[in-house]
């Protein structure tokens, strides 16, 4: 599958940090794709809802917890096939990423990931004090349908 088995390890573009309260309403948007929300604590995330359609996908992201936390998106049916590095993180080599997003502190924000279509699972990475968060709990399963021409 020549492109779409492309590698993309860009960062997520971080589209606008939302101030506490202030405009979630869209301002003529032209895509009218649903807004998905992503919410994330020690140790969980969540995504609903689980399913969007391919395009601009706009995910408003709630980290709710105390640490930091990263996402990154990547091909995978199930949580439980995504392989591991010693440290119990995913070993991102032997998957294909479809994006990622820095560690963000704990906040609001909004993003705009590029992901393709199929099954993802949207997980943080992150490793702290020995615990992988991924193995404690943090990933969802979420599915990018594909539109068609
Ligand atoms: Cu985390």
């Amino acid at each position: 599958m020549p492109g779409a088995v492309m590698r993309m390890r860009r960062l997520a573009v971080v589209v606008a940090v939302l101030a506490a309260g202030a405009g979630l309403v869209g301002c003529g948007n032209p895509n009218p794709t649903a807004e998905v929300r992503l919410r994330m604590d020690e140790f969980s995330l969540r995504m609903s809802p689980g399913a969007s359609d391919e395009g601009l996908i706009k995910i408003f992201v709630d980290n709710v917890g105390e640490l930091e936390h990263g996402l990154v998106f990547v091909r995978a049916k199930t949580v439980d096939e995504l392989p591991l590095a010693p440290d119990g993180s995913v070993d991102l080599a032997k998957v294909q990423v479809a994006d990622q997003l820095k560690p963000i502190e704990p906040g609001k924000y909004r993003i705009a990931p590029d992901l393709f279509p199929g099954p993802l699972v949207v997980l943080c990475n992150l490793v702290t004090d020995g615990v992988s968060h991924f193995q404690r709990g943090m990933a969802a399963r979420f599915q990018v349908r594909d539109v068609g021409d």
